[in-house]
């Protein structure tokens, strides 16, 4: 059985039932999330490159000098170009599972004196080979990715890098924090439902590529905001009693109206939450820059002899 497919049985047998965040990004979810970030409401990926374009001298100059940038999910790299000309290490390492996007952000990034060397696959598998690479090093996490893990993963996640990292060797990790329910809902309720197709895109992706009967029509997209857990959670609710054939599983999933799918979290942890990750992880931060609403904060982070 393909990774999909076992995922999605386990996924829509469980009580309650519930999909991994990954399975929205197949292309017409990338695309999708590419459209949600240009949303008036959507205010992370403008705050965060604000942040990086006014700051990367001071970044860069809190970092020290830099012999290789690594960026975990660099995508197509849009946002790295400024911290890259600041930092000017003499080789990036762009990794990400999809191999067009790279190949666009080594395009995009192309410059004298920068070997671009891209790695295509997922962290878990990448992350070791970071400990091969020229130091010192600087591993960028950007774009809030780290929000859509469970803190106890996003910990674990980061540990992975600091055992592949050297003490010495750094981080800088964006994360969008805690702020009103007013701001969090429209961020993952647009007015346009652009955030709603990108959600239901996932059955979409289920009807395509396992042989699924999903009616889109008969289910909303839901963003929640959970002030006990500090996150966003977001949903697709069934608006009937309906039963959903899945060819490529040989399944029947049954949904009762108003049962809902959980497709994703996004943390919005405090500065002092974030903190605690950090160095639950084996890091020691050094440098937070954040914009003038305390919306969205930066972290630069040494790494600590294990
Ligand atoms: C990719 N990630 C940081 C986005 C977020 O804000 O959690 C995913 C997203 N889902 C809905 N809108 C944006």
């Amino acid at each position: 059985m393909s990774d999909i497919a076992a995922e999605v049985r386990a996924g829509l047998t469980a009580s309650p039932k519930a999909l991994p965040c990954h399975l929205l990004y197949d292309q017409a979810g990338s695309q999708l999330f590419e459209a949600i970030t240009e949303l008036p409401e959507y205010y992370l990926t403008r705050t965060e490159l604000g942040i990086l374009d006014e700051r990367a001298g001071e970044i860069a100059g809190a970092a020290g000098p830099v012999r290789t940038v690594a960026e975990l999910g660099a995508g197509t790299a849009v946002k790295t170009g400024t911290i890259l000309d600041a930092v000017a290490p003499a080789l990036y390492v762009p990794i990400d599972v999809s191999a067009s996007a790279l190949e666009i952000a080594a395009g995009q990034l192309a410059r004298p004196g920068l070997e671009v060397r891209p790695l295509v696959g997922r962290y878990q598998d990448l992350l070791p080979e970071l400990a091969g690479l020229a130091g010192p090093r600087l591993l960028l996490f950007i774009g809030s990715s780290i929000g859509n893990y469970e803190p106890s993963a996003a910990v674990a996640l980061l540990a992975a890098a600091r055992h592949a990292l050297a003490p010495g060797d750094s981080l800088l990790l964006g994360a969008d924090l805690r702020k009103s329910e007013e701001v969090l809902v429209p961020a993952y309720d647009d007015a346009a439902g652009v955030t709603a197709r990108f959600t239901r895109n996932l059955l979409a992706r289920l009807n395509r590529e396992l042989g699924a009967r999903f009616d889109l029509d008969a289910f909303r997209h839901l963003a929640i905001w959970n002030p006990e857990r500090s996150r966003m959670e977001i949903y697709l609710e069934s608006l009937r009693d309906q039963e959903v054939r899945i060819g490529a599983l040989d399944l029947v999933v049954r949904f009762a109206r108003g049962e809902r799918l959980h497709t994703e979290n996004s943390y919005k942890l405090p500065l002092s939450g974030q903190l605690r990750i950090l160095h639950q992880a084996g890091f020691t931060p050094i440098g937070l820059w954040h914009d003038p609403r305390s919306y969205y904060a930066v972290h630069l982070a040494r790494a600590l002899p294990a």
